[in-house]
């Protein structure tokens, strides 16, 4: 069957400061070919509506699939979703990925029947039953499909990582994907899932808390089929147990591949687990990126990420002592006053670190969908995309985002100034020599995307889907097996290896 996997346009974010390939999709990808089917991949955050418009007409697919990971591409995929529906009217429409696995329903219902299913959960097994099922019969039957119908049976879960490499060679136009002066980069998983359970995330809710880990050869092996000489390691907590970082690390020497690494960690993991980001260090991990979300101990308890300043501090110090770049992320709350950022401008500024400032944003598949109190402000899709505000504002609006624009431009001026400019220069000579423009394209872009009118008028666009709200806002924390997509469910894939380890969070230091 010939099958066409579609990703989304790329969010405001990410029109700065990177572009990543969408490995989920290439894994999905590489599943769907190993049974047989013809499959190509159109990613949106390089093309245009009109080139899929094209591959339609050329390639006519008999089943096209959606990535849905991000909230704010619900729109745009309903209507992509309604213009394969017009163009071809006998293929099969489906939609998978993060954010479509939690709002099934409302997705299928917006679609008017240009969905005809929702696979909820991991790809890489549900997909080639669910194309087999479009021929034989028994969509209904398929692990993980929702349809206007009613739900299937509880979506499988991967039994291996190691299972589908992703198909990267589908991924047209690869020198696109960059982050920062990483450029160009590819991506990689050596684990899926978080063994903790902050309050505003859904990364551990969707796998229902199972944590799996790749074996060290077969991350190896992906590691050294990449051709670009950087690559960003997706994992949500990078290096929670020592032994797989080392084990890694290991098979890659073995196999003498050398690259430049940016990975995720958390304070703590890094405090404790300093030997193998050093060892890392020594491999080629250059980039970092913390999650602090705040500054002060109450922040942290509202946002449960069982850590403390103390532990935050001493994690950016390690960074330093490894000379590893570090980018620490803050989350404002709409309840900030000038005061407030204020006080985060100055502490941005007395750190040599890049810091981010995302708006806290209540997300379908987490606990504070449920437990905010504060009801949302708008129900358009297109402002979850954390840099707007969804909830009410203690400052009028323009004000607020005046504040957190001029936040995050004097942080960025600190780091894209004239003087880390005029050292940068060596770097941006040797990318255009390479002829890769995504990083140089990127410094003159940032007053272009954060603008504060820009952030303010976005909240007056017509709104032609709107998202449902919470039922009862403020509610009591709800039974947490409820909020997961997987429930622990492991299926074994055609010609899988036996089960990968699944390891709790180690106990806190
Ligand atoms: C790496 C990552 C990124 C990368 C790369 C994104 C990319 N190009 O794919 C970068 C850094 C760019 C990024 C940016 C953002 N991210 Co992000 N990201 C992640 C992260 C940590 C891992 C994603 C990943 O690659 N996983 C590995 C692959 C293999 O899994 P996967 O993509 O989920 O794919 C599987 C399934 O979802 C499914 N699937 C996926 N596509 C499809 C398609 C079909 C047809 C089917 C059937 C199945 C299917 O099958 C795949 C294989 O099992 C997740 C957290 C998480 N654990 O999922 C957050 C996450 C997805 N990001 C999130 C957010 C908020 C963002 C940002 C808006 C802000 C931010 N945090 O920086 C931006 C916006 C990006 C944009 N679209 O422009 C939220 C999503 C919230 C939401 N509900 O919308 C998440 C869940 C993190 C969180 N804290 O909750 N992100
Ligand atoms: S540690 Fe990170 S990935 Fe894990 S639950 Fe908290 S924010 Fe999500």
């Amino acid at each position: 069957m010939r099958v066409l996997l579609v990703h989304p346009s790329p969010l405001m974010y990410s029109e700065i400061y990177l572009r990543l390939e969408p490995l989920g999709m290439e894994r999905v990808a590489a599943s769907v070919r190993a049974t047989g089917h013809e499959v190509r991949i159109l990613d949106l955050q390089i093309f245009d509506h009109k080139t899929l418009y094209r591959e339609l007409k050329d390639f006519q697919p008999r089943a096209v699939g959606f990535s849905l990971n991000y909230l704010a591409n619900v729109p745009e995929v309903i209507d992509l979703a309604r213009d394969v529906k017009r163009m071809l009217p006998e293929s099969f429409v489906f939609v998978g990925g993060h954010s479509a696995s939690f709002i099934y329903e409302e997705l299928l219902a917006h679609g008017e029947g240009a969905i005809d299913c929702v696979l909820r959960g991991e790809g890489e097994v549900s997909t080639s039953t669910l194309l087999a099922a479009i021929e034989d019969g028994g969509v209904d039957k398929v692990p993980g499909s929702a349809t206007v119908r009613g739900m299937g049976p509880p979506p499988a879960m991967l039994q291996s990582l190691d299972d589908f490499f992703p198909a990267r060679d589908l991924a047209r136009k690869r020198r696109k994907y960059f982050i920062g002066v990483m450029d160009p980069c590819a991506s990689i998983e050596f684990t899926r899932g978080c063994p903790w359970d902050c309050s505003f995330c859904s990364a551990w809710t969707f796998y229902g808390r199972v944590y799996r880990q790749s074996t060290p050869e077969a991350a190896a092996d992906d590691l050294a089929s990449i051709r670009e000489p950087n690559v960003f390691i997706v994992d949500d907590v990078a290096f929670i147990h020592p032994e797989h970082g080392f084990a890694i690390g290991r098979e890659i020497e073995k196999r003498g591949v050398k690259k430049n690494y940016y990975l995720e960690t958390r304070a703590d993991v890094l405090c404790r687990n300093q030997e193998v980001f050093e060892y890392w260090r020594r491999l080629g991990l250059k980039y970092m990126f913390l999650g602090l979300e705040a500054i002060d101990e109450e922040g942290l308890k509202l946002h449960r990420k069982r850590s403390s300043p103390g532990v935050n501090f001493k994690a950016l110090e390690v960074a330093r002592k490894l000379d590893v770049d570090v980018a620490i992320n803050l989350i404002a709350d709409p309840d900030w006053d000038e005061r407030r950022f204020e006080i985060v401008r100055e502490w941005a500024l007395s750190v040599p670190d890049v810091v981010h400032i995302t708006v806290n944003t209540p997300y379908p598949g987490t606990e504070t969908w449920h437990t905010e109190s504060r009801r949302l402000t708008t129900g358009d899709y297109r402002l979850f995309d954390i840099q707007h505000a969804v909830l009410p504002t203690r400052l009028p609006l323009d004000r607020f985002y005046k504040e957190l624009v001029e936040t995050q431009s004097v942080i960025n001026r600190k780091h894209l100034g004239w003087s880390a400019f005029s050292g940068a220069l060596k770097r941006i000579a040797i990318l255009l020599a390479h002829g890769q423009t995504n990083f140089v394209r990127m410094l003159w872009k940032f007053n272009q995307v954060y603008n504060p009118e820009r952030q303010y008028a976005d909240h007056f666009r017509e709104t032609r889907y709107l998202m449902r709200p919470p039922e009862s806002p403020g509610a009591k924390r709800p039974d947490r097996a409820e909020l997961y997509v997987h429930n622990g469910r492991v299926a074994r894939a055609p010609g899988a290896a036996p089960a990968t380890a699944v390891a709790s969070r180690p106990s806190q230091a």
